[in-house]
C-alpha cells in the first residue's frame, strides 16, 4: 500500500515537470508564428486616443489595402477632404479596410473631430 503511495506521488511530480516544458515549446512556436505575422506588412494608420492619425501622413502604390485602426474610445472617421474619394466611419476599437484605387495626393479629416487632419499619398 505505501509503496502504490509513493508510486503516484512519483506520477505526479513527473507529470507537474512535464507541463511546464510543454507550456514553454508552445509559447516558442507562437513566438515563430508572430514572426510571420512581421512578414505581412499591411499599411495601417492608427487613430491614437487625442485625436491623432499615427502616421498622420502614409505613402502607398495604388490598389494597396490599408487598415484604418481606431484604438481610441469613439468613433472616428478618415474622410478625404473632396468629401468624395473616401469616408471611413470607424468605431471605437474597430478596423475598416481602404484598397486605395485612385492615384494621387489625399489630404483627409474627422468629420467628427474638428483637428484631427493627415494626408494619404497613392502612388501610381
Ligand atoms: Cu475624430
Amino acid at each position: 500500500m505505501k509503496k502504490i503511495y509513493f508510486f503516484g506521488i512519483i506520477i505526479i511530480a513527473a507529470v507537474a515537470f512535464t507541463a511546464p516544458s510543454c507550456s514553454k515549446s508552445s509559447s516558442t512556436t507562437g513566438g515563430g508564428g508572430g514572426g510571420g505575422g512581421g512578414g505581412g506588412t499591411t499599411p495601417t494608420i492608427k487613430i491614437l486616443e487625442g485625436m491623432t492619425y499615427s502616421p498622420a501622413s502614409l505613402t502607398v502604390k495604388v490598389n494597396t489595402v490599408i487598415n484604418i485602426t481606431n484604438e481610441a474610445s469613439v468613433i472616428h472617421s478618415v474622410t478625404s477632404d473632396d468629401l468624395t474619394t473616401f469616408d471611413k466611419e470607424v468605431p471605437s476599437g474597430n478596423t475598416v479596410t481602404y484598397n486605395c484605387p485612385t492615384a494621387g495626393t489625399f489630404p483627409f479629416h474627422c468629420k467628427f473631430h474638428a483637428g484631427m487632419a493627415g494626408t494619404l499619398t497613392v502612388t501610381p
